[in-house]
């Protein structure tokens, strides 16, 4: 499979070019923009979330609700692209309007204003933004459809924001049945004094961010390969969670706290029980040695603060060289709960991606098919 993205925040629309979904799979625009919404979601958005009604277009690759096994190109398009236009448009704009030069420390500014050669920001942060991300839970979602259809079913919750952490091990169906709307976490308490937190930082003019946790249940083993390190499944999913906005860490199952742990305490022994190998626990998360090996797939992520600051952090501006006060730009205070969201699109492109290189198939019948038979 391959996933491209196209599209700037405040440009004509988001788009995404998916190569390699086989024939014959039902994509739903329903669902799709189901997960549309709850990316725009979650307490502590911005206001253009208020403008934008994210909602998915097939411009190729699908008739009647059905994929033919061609590229399939989407598209969801930005209504606050009426109000930009003057300065964005792919011809005839000023680009002289809504320059921006007091670089934001964390964000692409500086380092893409260094690497293309622009004395503009606009032209960085207007495809660094995490706008990008409507282009990946569209294509992402096509993804899962295909998972569905082998009953491997993907979910995720919000395990903390800021230092409001929730330490409970939850289960797949608690988490489906149980993620609480507004924040994406699962106690009620917990959630209360998130938004309680979200409301103080806003006021503060800063930002918070979070950690994480997405599960795989249903995907058999061998998924991903021992035999090179490009085919290890772990390996993928921390590349393609890492690739999401303001993702800096990724562990699998124990993660980092196995650093700390006697290898006796580490690992998930191994049973016989009924003619079939059973394991009791699961630090390794689901994965090893690079393949999945039946278990459920654990995986947390921690998106830190989003860089843009309404106080604004200390800088420079480019134009002068003088020190500044960094744009503050129109943002989020907190993210974490649409972070979630795309973590999940991007899980399950990359799974989609590992089941169909081993398997193959030109239909969805002939995947189906052969994951049966594994
Ligand atoms: C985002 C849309 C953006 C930002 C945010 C994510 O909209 P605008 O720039 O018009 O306010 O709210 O982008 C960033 C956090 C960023 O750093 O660029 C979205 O739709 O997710």
């Amino acid at each position: 499979m391959k996933l491209t993205t196209a599209g700037e925040s405040h440009g004509k629309g988001l788009f995404a070019i998916l190569e390699g979904v086989p024939a014959g799979l039902r994509v739903d625009p329903r669902k799709i923009d189901a997960e549309l919404a709850r990316r725009q979601g979650g307490y502590g958005r911005g206001s253009r979330q208020k403008i934008e009604r994210d909602s998915v277009e097939f411009l190729a690759g699908v008739r009647d609700l059905f994929t033919l096994g061609s590229p399939i190109a989407l598209a969801v398009w930005n209504k606050d692209y009426e109000t930009w236009k003057h300065c964005m448009a792919p011809e005839g704009c000023d680009t002289s309007e809504r320059q921006l030069t007091r670089v934001r420390p964390g964000h692409a500014d500086l380092a893409g204003m260094q690497k293309f050669r622009t004395s503009d920001a606009r032209n960085i942060l207007e495809r660094a933004s995490a706008r990008e991300t409507a282009a990946r839970v569209a294509a992402g979602e096509i993804c899962r459809a295909l998972l569905g259809e082998l009953e491997v079913s993907v979910t995720g919750y919000v395990r903390s924001v800021g230092r409001i952490i929730d330490g409970v091990n939850h289960s797949f169906e608690e988490i489906v049945k149980k993620r609480r709307p507004q924040l994406g976490m699962m106690h009620e308490e917990l959630e209360r004094e998130a938004i309680s937190l979200i409301e103080k930082t806003m006021a503060a003019g800063d930002t918070l961010g979070g950690i994480i946790e997405l599960r795989v249940k249903g995907l058999k083993s061998g998924f991903g390969s021992c035999m090179t390190y490009a085919e290890k499944l772990d390996g993928r999913i921390a590349s393609a969670l890492m690739s999401v906005q303001a993702v800096k860490g990724v562990e699998v199952g124990g993660g980092f706290s196995l650093a700390a742990e006697k290898g006796s305490n580490s690992h998930d022994e191994i049973f016989a029980e009924d003619g079939k190998y059973i394991r009791r626990t699961n630090r390794a998360g689901g994965i090893e040695g690079g393949m999945s090996n039946g278990e459920e797939l654990v995986i947390r992520a921690a998106m830190k603060p989003i860089p843009t600051l309404l106080k604004g952090l200390s800088t420079v501006d480019t134009a002068t060289g003088a020190p500044a006060t960094a744009s503050p730009e129109r943002s989020d205070v907190c993210a974490v709960a649409a972070c979630e969201v795309v973590l999940e699109s991007a899980l399950c492109y990359t799974l989609a991606d590992a089941v169909l290189e081993r398997l193959g198939g030109d239909t969805v019948g002939q995947v189906i098919e052969r994951y049966e038979k594994l």
